[in-house]
């Protein structure tokens, strides 16, 4: 028990994939729970009785909630273990934990509305998205990662969004490669990592998920 650690998560979620991709940077070894989100366990109600969201990661019966408070939760306890995903410089992290506040408020929330919508929201939503990956792309500059020489924090913010892309682009009709070929670039980059090649899920499943979940909802 006391150095259990389970995750409960949800395999196809961004969030999720967020604290895999940390835990196994780090190499550690944990329990994992696929919930199913439409009938919640006990155990998640249990652990994250605020939100009642997946990823919930619980460690020594103690739960951590939040994914990018996950990831550095995993950072700070085992900080012996490289890599070191926070950057050491206190105005590097403020601003390595801004890109991912960013990547939470934009990203997430103007690709759902892409999926979610039609005509002017839609296209409303795509014109946004876009403008939001340029700015990252920006951030990122000549840098092989945003975390510069090593993937860091804000590397594993982003990373998870990118097995969504092809979701996006279905649903947009445009490419992201040719928008931001330089964001996708740093994404293979990324998938030469283990930890992220082995967490992030087949594009083509999501998106087949996410279709068979719209209609479930009455979603067109
Ligand atoms: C978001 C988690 C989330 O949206 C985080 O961990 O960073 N800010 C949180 N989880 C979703 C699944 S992924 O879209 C979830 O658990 N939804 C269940 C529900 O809303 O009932």
């Amino acid at each position: 028990m006391a150095d259990e650690i389970i995750l409960l998560d949800c395999w196809a979620s961004p969030f999720g994939m967020r604290a895999r991709i940390a835990l196994a940077e780090k190499g550690i070894d944990y329990e994992y729970k696929e919930e199913n989100l439409p009938d919640k366990s006990p155990l998640l109600l249990k652990s994250n009785p605020v939100h009642k969201k997946i990823p919930v990661l619980i460690h020594g019966g103690k739960s951590i909630c939040e994914s990018l408070i996950i990831v550095q939760y995993i950072d700070e306890v085992w900080k012996g273990k490289s890599p070191v995903l926070m950057p050491a410089d206190p105005y590097d992290r403020a601003n390595a934990r801004f890109w991912a506040d960013f990547v939470d408020k934009k990203i997430y929330d103007c690709g759902s509305r892409i999926w979610k919508n039609k005509g002017e929201v839609r296209e409303a939503a795509k014109k946004e998205f876009i403008e939001c990956l340029k700015l990252l792309e920006g951030e990122l500059g000549e840098k092989t990662y945003f975390g510069g020489e090593s993937f860091g924090y804000v590397d594993v913010a982003i990373v998870s969004f990118a097995c969504w892309f092809h979701t996006y682009e279905v649903h947009g009709n445009f490419s992201i490669e040719n928008e931001c070929p330089k964001l996708i670039a740093w994404v293979k980059r990324c998938m030469e990592k283990e930890s992220v090649s082995k967490t992030l899920q087949d594009p083509v499943k999501v998106h087949e998920s996410l279709e068979v979940w719209k209609k479930k909802v009455g979603i067109e």
